[in-house]
């Protein structure tokens, strides 16, 4: 489709959107020129399942392959100028490392983004790392939570991203008060070398690796453990973390709210933390969780703080692919967020018109976006069809003969 040729409509009149109004085409290139979401080095790579891996002859093996991979999916996209780091994968040896990561950003367009501190790989984290009982190790994994906001600060990343794997499988093996006053300790010392502009975004998850108790295991933790670390701490809502039938979007609501919404890791599971592609379970409930942020934004609560990530691992879809799919679906629903009426929606909650404003919200949800948001593309100089120039491209069969020595080497998961 030629951009300005159809235009949306989205006022709401009866159920279909129509294509007509340019004031609302208008509204949906604002909204996907202010979109930018930013991928993870580790959805590049080869990882796996607890059981084992499939390898992919074209995943990246190195740094520099990642940075290949993530700049690539930025030319197809526009919309990912940053890749998610994890600093034990992609910076093994800490700030020395920077200086060659600086050269990759140059190079392939894209800079970093998130630093993620990496506390669940080492032997000693057996019990827990900033929640051990054992002093000599919180000490450890908080010095690597400190060279983490070191990097962050050498590269210009705002956010330091935590997720742990601490808990505990057993009911009365661990104190679980006194851990949440070590953890509590951790963040505020971690909180006070922070420098002014860098954020730490806490994650939650509510069981595993762990089976008994996770530390951080749902928002409200988090939320807590964020304001006990200070003014530069937020939540991280993981869509992937969450029990099956737990209202995500209602807790968007709360942290939006109560001004405590740092970021997502956006993913999709149909039962646990599965890393599936956004919206190939549930594209409704990112409309949904789209929708509060909207909707929070029109009552001047800033949406330009919260950080959209992709946390994604692709075992058995192309890691190219996958990852082009996942940022394509983003921008949709996300756009179909913006093009609810929410002027009218105000009202027809307020007189308690149910089916109307029912009938409303999800006539944004159903109208297809996918000629718009390619309109846009095209205005903006990208590629109308982001997955089909992936393929036209041959990138993939490139990088599959370029690095299959390496990236075919089978390591054995037990
Ligand atoms: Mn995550």
């Amino acid at each position: 489709m030629q951009a300005g040729k159809k235009r949306f409509h989205a006022t709401g009149e009866g159920k279909m959107m129509k294509l007509s109004d340019s004031a609302v085409q208008d509204v949906a290139f604002k909204a996907l020129d202010a979109f930018k979401i930013e991928i993870p080095s580790w959805g590049f790579a080869n990882t796996g399942t607890r059981f084992g891996k499939f390898v992919q002859a074209a995943a990246a093996t190195t740094i520099e392959e990642k940075f290949a991979d993530a700049g690539e999916v930025n030319k197809l996209t526009g919309v990912t100028p940053t890749v998610a780091l994890h600093v034990l994968w992609d910076l093994p040896n800490g700030v020395k490392d920077v200086p060659e990561v600086k050269g990759l950003e140059k190079r392939f367009g894209v800079k970093s983004g998130s630093i993620n501190p990496n506390l669940f790989q080492d032997q000693e984290y057996k019990y827990g790392s900033l929640c051990n009982p054992s002093a000599d190790i919180r000490a450890h994994a908080l010095e690597h939570m400190l060279d983490s906001i070191e990097i962050g600060k050498a590269l210009g990343s705002r956010d330091i991203s935590l997720w742990m794997a601490d808990g505990s499988n057993y009911p009365g093996t661990q104190s679980m008060r006194k851990r949440i006053t070590w953890l509590e300790e951790a963040l505020k010392a971690s909180h006070d070398q922070m420098a002014p502009g860098q954020r730490l975004l806490v994650e939650y998850k509510p069981f595993e690796p762990a089976f008994y108790h996770t530390d951080i295991a749902d928002w409200g933790m988090s939320s807590h453990l964020a304001k006990f670390a200070g003014p530069q701490a937020r939540v991280l809502v993981d869509t992937g973390h969450h029990y099956s039938a737990q209202n995500i979007e209602q807790i968007v609501a709360w942290l939006l709210h109560t001004n405590m919404l740092g970021g997502f890791h956006f993913n999709d599971r149909r039962y646990a933390d599965d890393d599936l592609t956004l919206g190939s379970i549930d594209p409704y409930q990112i409309f949904r969780i789209f929708h509060e942020i909207h909707a929070a934004t029109d009552d001047g609560l800033g949406s330009g703080e919260i950080a959209y990530m992709i946390d994604q691992s692709h075992n058995l879809k192309g890691k190219m692919e996958a990852m082009v799919q996942t940022v394509a679906t983003a921008q949709e629903l996300y756009l179909k967020a913006a093009l609810v009426d929410r002027k009218k929606l105000a009202g027809l909650q307020h007189s308690c018109d149910l089916v109307d404003a029912e009938e409303l919200y999800r006539g944004a949800f159903w109208t297809d976006v996918r000629p718009v948001v390619s309109a846009w593309r095209v205005a903006r100089g990208l590629p109308a069809d982001p997955l089909a120039a992936l393929k036209e491209s041959g990138y993939v069969e490139r990088a599959a003969k370029e690095r299959g020595s390496r990236s075919m080497a089978v390591s054995s998961y037990a």
